[in-house]
């Protein structure tokens, strides 16, 4: 019934005692899951739960829509491929201030909210830092209610689960969705056209697209709760369904299996996440899921806007388009494609909209990750949409031999086609052209990408480009994950701190007090326990919780250097058994992360250290003073166990490859010290906690780049450094691998003659300082007192901070004035 009431509705929201909440658990168990309490599985108790409290958060998620409707505020449109959200239930629970009172509830029939919490499976849609910093993103925007909302894909299988067999990784299916996702609310009526391939031409100025073929993008939310404001933001995410084009005609016919081969061949647009963030592979699935994304969005966008200001002409007022790297760059044309040719805008008219409306993030200078498309596979897909970059090109290269140049070496580098044997559309440029700012994500990095990357850019539209440094959320990645620390901030500064990290500033006051200086190490060591009890029930590893827990948990590639640290652990190793007397810092090396699949060079460091801790790990001479291990299927899960229990974060990639970096941050807030390169925000990280703080080693950006210039001979380095020298030659004999001596013969030539990344030049930086780390850390007075300086220095590494200036500086958004 449509409400024609001027007064909403009220939506009788549960109270928030423990009784109504049981009561509403029982009701879902028993008339939504058709389950009594007494058959009920732990995972029918999850859904059940999981249905109480979207019942908490809906009320504020309409009211929050309606408001933004009511005050037809400008808003901004968050585009992603990956949004790594992590487990629903305990943020929300936390949002709604209500886990104690579920913990009772629960408790009261006989459940244990903990069990219950472990049971909910963790959405792998993403690869890594970027798609988790986009849900550290939707939170910040939820809780400082900046009208906006998120668009991605609902992936049928996320991210690859990764086994560990016999050492090497083998890839398994997500299939997330299998055990059913009460959190999100399918919008049948929100259901758009998707086109591709046809072909075009022109009738007079007016460009024509037909004979494509169709699909269909429907529409299921997330509600993602601001965090104690009664309001909440939508992740929309949207999944490909043959829809009208479903082969009907086949199907009556009774050939029945080319209708649903059809049908399941157009639904593989939302099938699968691409499992990798810098190589290549699938690529033209890739392109029509990017496609898919930008179509399905834009076309709601432009609906919502319509029907709130029924003109498109202050559609740049009121819309902000974010771009979550060049992944979703074909929003540029398509929004051309809609301003022109559907609504009949002129050229330069949708074309000046166009840069008022996007901004765009890049997030890595890596050449393999700066996306191109072969103009070939663009025409056979996207007639129009390349159609319409040839125009933007000349349209952009005629301003730049206008106003900036006619040097034709500089307009052959800018421009947005690739010339070659094989012509290509340059993303990152068309990015930088269609946008109105393009930001970096640490300081760093944005200075490189003027520099370097975007250089050319940066001399044409130097106004454009901006720093905004990465950031995380403290409710996911304190309140959440690390119970203990959050009731003694509680304790000591209140409970404000989650909405305001600056809050950890008054913490400061207190950092002399033997109480707090107590209280750190007491829940370090409790978040070691609860690492090592996982390690030991599923690896069968058992952990010392008195040891230095030295964590390094990210992507395996060979950038971020996890060789450097295994080479450093087979020194300590060496050394531990020529001078087993000496009083060594007893240590676990903890590991984690999936390697892309056809990434060879990755999945055999994963191998690597799987030998070297088999080897390790059965060594009796060491007396346990040294243990390492992998732990398999790293996820957002996974890193709320690892990351409170971490002692020292290893942020280790050769300086001028991380562009930020957002577990550095997430580590250094739960108390972990820095061992890291000047790289990324290692950097501003080392600002803010003061170097007695953190261990900062290896080359800079500079002598990086000289060594690249001058000539780097790994080699050599190999020949004079006797234990890197050992370390190699033991791998390289199959010390490690005696079933297979040569293993890993490719990967160390490849590192003896090349080393592309340099851990060779930072290993004796590196070992080094890792004496430095075992000395400090004898001196726990000294630990504690530097943990601290961490955890009370972080508050600029709130990603509310980092979505504040995001709102201010590009957007140019202002949070709503919630009623
Ligand atoms: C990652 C970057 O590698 C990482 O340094 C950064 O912290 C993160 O994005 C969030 O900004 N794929 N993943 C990234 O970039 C790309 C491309």
């Amino acid at each position: 019934m449509v409400n024609t009431l001027n007064t909403p509705f009220s939506y009788n929201r549960p109270e928030n005692t423990t009784d109504s909440l049981k009561k509403a658990i029982v009701y879902k168990l028993i008339f939504l899951i058709g389950r009594s309490p007494e058959e009920a599985s732990q995972r029918d108790w999850l859904n059940a739960t999981l249905y109480a409290v979207r019942d908490l958060v809906t009320e504020g998620w309409i009211s929050t829509a309606r408001q933004a409707r009511k005050d037809e505020t400008r808003r901004v449109y968050y585009l992603s491929m990956e949004f790594l959200m992590g487990r629903t239930l305990s943020n929300a629970l936390i949002s709604e201030g209500v886990y104690n009172l579920a913990k009772e509830a629960l408790s009261e029939l006989n459940v244990d909210l903990e069990d219950v919490l472990e049971k909910e499976v963790d959405p792998g849609l993403g690869n890594g830092g970027l798609g988790r910093l986009a849900a550290c993103f939707m939170d910040s925007i939820a809780t400082l209610a900046i009208p906006g909302m998120g668009y991605g894909i609902r992936y049928e299988y996320g991210m690859f689960q990764q086994h560990i067999e016999d050492g090497r990784q083998v890839e398994k299916p997500d299939a997330w969705l299998e055990k059913g996702s009460p959190w999100e609310f399918i919008r049948p009526s929100k259901r758009f056209n998707i086109h591709f391939g046809g072909h075009i031409y022109f009738e007079g100025k007016k460009c024509i697209w037909e004979n494509a073929e169709e699909i269909t993008a429907l529409a299921y939310d997330q509600m993602i709760p601001g965090y104690n404001n009664e309001s909440a933001t939508t992740l929309r995410l949207w999944s490909a369904n043959a829809g009208e084009t479903f082969n009907l005609a086949s199907f009556n016919r009774g050939d029945y299996f080319h209708a649903i081969e059809e049908k399941s061949s157009i639904e593989n647009v939302s099938r699968v996440l691409y499992p990798d963030d810098s190589t290549t592979a699938g690529r033209e699935l890739r392109l029509r899921q990017e496609y898919f994304l930008v179509s399905a969005s834009l076309q709601d966008i432009i609906k919502r806007h319509k029907r709130t200001h029924e003109t498109l002409d202050n559609l740049a007022d009121k819309v902000a388009i974010h771009l979550n790297d060049t992944h979703p760059a074909l929003a540029i044309p398509e929004l051309m494609y809609i301003l022109i040719d559907q609504e009949g805008y002129s050229w330069q008219k949708a074309w000046d909209m166009c840069r008022q409306v996007f901004s765009y993030t890049c997030h890595t200078l890596m050449s393999e990750a700066l996306e191109t498309w072969l103009v070939e596979m663009m025409a056979k897909i996207l007639p129009r949409h390349l159609q319409i970059i040839f125009e933007i090109n000349d349209y952009f290269l005629e301003y730049v031999r206008t106003y900036v140049t006619t040097d034709n070496d500089f307009i052959r580098r800018v421009s947005l086609i690739e010339e070659g044997d094989t012509r290509k559309v340059r993303m990152g440029w068309l990015s930088v052209v269609g946008s109105h700012k393009v930001n970096g994500v640490a300081a760093i990095h944005s200075d490189l990408m003027v520099s370097s990357t975007f250089a050319d850019f940066a001399r044409i539209y130097p106004e454009r480009f901006t720093n905004v440094t990465n950031g995380i959320t403290p409710r996911r990645w304190i309140a959440v994950a690390n119970p203990d620390l959050s009731a003694l901030f509680d304790k000591y500064i209140g409970t404000e701190w989650r909405k305001d990290l600056a809050q950890l500033e008054n913490l400061k006051a207190h950092i002399q007090d033997p109480e707090l200086k107590k209280a750190i190490p007491e829940i370090k060591r409790k978040n070691k326990q609860r690492l090592a009890n996982y390690v030991k029930q599923e690896l069968g590893i058992e952990l010392d919780p008195n040891a230095l827990f030295d964590v390094q948990v990210k992507r395996i590639h060979e950038y971020k250097r996890q060789i450097l640290n295994v080479l450093h652990i087979v020194a300590r190793y060496n050394e531990m058994l020529a001078n087993p007397e000496k009083d060594w810092t007893p240590r676990v090396f903890i590991l984690a992360g999936k390697a892309a699949s056809a990434y060879t060079a990755a999945k055999q460091t994963i191998n690597l250290i799987n030998d070297v801790a088999n080897i390790i790990n059965n060594d009796g001479r060491l007396q346990g003073r040294l243990k390492v291990v992998f732990i398999p299927n790293y996820s957002v899960s996974l890193a709320q166990i690892i990351i409170p229990a971490a002692d020292i974060s290893e942020q280790i990639s050769l300086a001028g490859t991380e562009a930020s970096g957002t577990s550095n941050m997430k580590f250094a807030l739960n108390g972990a010290l820095t061992l890291g390169t000047l790289d990324g925000a290692n950097v501003e990280i080392l600002d803010n906690v003061g170097q007695d703080n953190i261990f900062i080693f290896g080359n800079t950006v500079e002598q990086v780049e000289e060594l690249r210039r001058n000539g780097y001979h790994p080699f050599d380095i190999y020949q004079s450094d006797a234990q890197l020298r050992e370390v190699i030659d033991q791998i390289n004999s199959g010390r490690f691998s005696p079933k297979e001596p040569t293993r890993y013969h490719d990967l160390l030539n490849s590192l003896r003659s090349y080393d592309y990344y340099q851990s060779f030049a930072d290993f004796r930086s590196y070992v080094e300082m890792q004496k430095v780390v075992d000395e400090k850390y004898k001196n726990q007075d000294a630990w504690v007192e530097s943990a601290l300086q961490n955890i009370v220095n972080m508050s600029f590494f709130s990603s509310d901070r980092t979505i504040l200036e995001y709102a201010e500086k590009i957007w140019k958004i202002e949070p709503l004035k919630l009623a």
